[in-house]
């Protein structure tokens, strides 16, 4: 077998000799005392980015948005949040345990939700409900198919939580594709959040690392709960070298993600039995559903495995594949025969 094509996730990538040539150049110091200068640098350029006071290096995307609801909430509060969402479903139960908040789920149309449908969710004040708090918007959207969440959509959530004196966070693990696909900037989708957490290990192509960014006062707090979870880290440097080479390098690339993601799907709509819609494609991740094969996404993902593609089932029978800087248009071309042949079979 040749190599192996790895679709299953936009973090199974590996640094680049340019990246880990950044890595062993890099300045270090303690940054529990605040004094390694390449993670302050990253931070601000994070910062800067988002157009937010301060930013916080972080091990994990799920440490982000954990760290941002603890600063935000209050034990026995509620979060407003799409029913699909990373944070609510895909972290451990962390809501619960670190900050004691229940979530109230709203469904989306592939992860996008409007105002109308919080201002439904949002409690009245009476003793037998929570306190809402905290609205949570991912973007872009993962179990939605990568779904950018329009700006315009955004604010008017922004304009309806204000009123009612909620909070907004957003889930920003993709938001740089989100960003290249929309041609927005980060600042402007930023703007009206308290807090956004983004990743550099996903699509930039990192290691490891993400970022929580927001005012000097939300950082302090998130600073403390990181301490708290034991998310405080030496010579990070090295990483956030890594960070620093990524959102210099690696975001304008970004497109190209983007451009193999919708080869894949067109090709996908091509073959028989493969149920999907090519024009929902907006970035890096796609869904394909299998119910027509008679087998299920687990059985189709092993005998993929065997041909040397590996993609990730979500579902009984959906399949989701990410394109990354480590698969090339040759590979989403072969991933297309190994998939066309696994399903004629
Ligand atoms: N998502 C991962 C894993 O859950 C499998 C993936 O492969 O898509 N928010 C969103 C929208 C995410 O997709 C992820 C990771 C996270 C947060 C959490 O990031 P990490 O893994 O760094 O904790």
């Amino acid at each position: 077998m040749g190599r192996i094509i790895d679709l299953r996730s936009d973090t199974v990538t590996k640094p680049t000799q340019e990246m880990r040539q950044a890595m062993l150049e890099a300045e270090v110091g303690d940054d529990v005392f605040g004094e390694d200068p390449t993670v302050n640098a990253l931070q601000e350029k994070t910062a800067r980015l988002l157009g937010k006071q301060a930013a916080l290096f972080l091990v994990s995307g799920t440490m982000g948005n954990q760290l941002a609801i603890k600063a935000h909430t209050q034990p026995g509060d509620e979060v407003i949040i799409e029913a699909s969402s990373h944070a609510m479903n895909f972290e451990g139960g962390a809501g619960a345990m670190i900050s004691g908040v229940q979530f109230f789920a709203i469904p989306g149309n592939r992860g996008v939700f409007d105002a109308a449908q919080v201002e439904a969710a949002i409690r009245v004040e009476d003793v037998h409900f929570p306190v809402s708090r905290l609205v949570v918007i991912e973007n872009t959207h993962n179990r939605g198919g990568g779904t950018v969440f329009p700006l315009t959509k955004i604010r008017e959530v922004a304009d309806l939580a204000s009123d009612k004196g909620l909070r907004m966070h957003m889930d920003g693990a993709r938001l740089w594709n989100a960003c290249v696909a929309s041609k927005t900037s980060p600042a402007e989708y930023a703007t009206p959040f308290d807090s956004v957490s983004v990743c550099l290990s996903k699509g930039l192509g990192c290691p490891i690392g993400s970022l929580v960014v927001g005012s000097q006062e939300f950082i302090k707090r998130a600073h403390r709960f990181r301490k708290m979870v034991g998310g405080g880290t030496r010579q990070a440097g090295v990483l956030a070298a890594a960070g620093i080479y990524a959102l210099d390098h690696h975001l304008q690339r970004l497109e190209e993600d983007h451009n193999k993601a919708k080869q894949l799907a067109q090709g996908l709509s091509r073959i028989p039995r493969v149920i999907i819609n090519p024009a929902e494609v907006e970035t890096n991740i796609l869904y394909f559903d299998v119910s027509r094969t008679g087998q299920t996404a687990q059985e189709i993902a092993a005998l993929l495995r065997h041909r040397g593609v590996l993609v990730h089932p979500t579902a009984r029978s959906l399949v989701r594949c990410v394109t990354h800087l480590d698969v090339s248009f040759p590979d989403i071309h072969e991933a297309l025969n190994a998939i066309e042949a696994v399903m004629a079979a």
